[in-house]
């Protein structure tokens, strides 16, 4: 035999406050749900999804190719680079470094292409907020476009290893 049905009025049908309040979740709910698709057309921070696969050493070449022909000074031992804001600008992350240091101009828009030759690094540009991953074997497409003018540091911000804290790159706008 199956199992006994419970007797007589075992829940309590809604109340009127109990019914406002979840209509009232409801619609929150699917207001929100809705927003997230229409926030990623509409929304000025998202983060770009345009993305690449690239070897390690394709990379290191192209970063090679942009200091040949961009490369205007030097700091700490690192190329300055000044890259056209036309063309793509390449970022490389390794063991315990970014490569090289950009010199971009404010209000110039620029395709930053980011990339790690070694494991996984975090891409973070302080003081703003700005926080993504870089990822060996992929090349990922930052828009950047700097509005204010000032030496910016790079941190890595995932840890990649005993000098992981030492991993400081620098944009300077200028
Ligand atoms: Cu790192």
């Amino acid at each position: 035999m199956a199992i006994h049905e419970p007797q007589g009025n075992w829940w309590q049908p809604l109340s009127k406050d109990e019914k406002i309040w979840f209509i009232l979740a409801l619609v929150w709910m699917l207001v929100s749900f809705l927003y997230m698709p229409i926030q990623h057309f509409i929304g000025v921070q998202n983060p770009p999804s345009e993305s690449y696969r690239v070897s390690a050493e394709d990379f290191e070449a192209l970063i090679e190719a942009q200091e040949e022909k961009y490369t205007v000074g030097e700091e700490n031992g690192f190329p300055v680079v000044r890259p056209n804001p036309d063309e793509p600008v390449y970022l490389k992350a390794s063991m315990w470094e970014w490569t090289p240091v950009l010199e971009l101009e404010k209000d110039k828009t620029y395709k930053i292409h980011l990339s790690s030759v070694d494991l996984v690094h975090g891409f973070s540009i302080q003081p703003i907020n700005l926080n993504l991953m870089v990822i060996p074997g992929i090349d990922y497409v930052v828009n950047l476009k700097p509005t204010s003018s000032g030496d910016f540091r790079i941190l890595c911000n995932e840890f990649c290893g005993l000098g992981h804290h030492t991993m400081v790159g620098k944009i300077n706008v200028i």
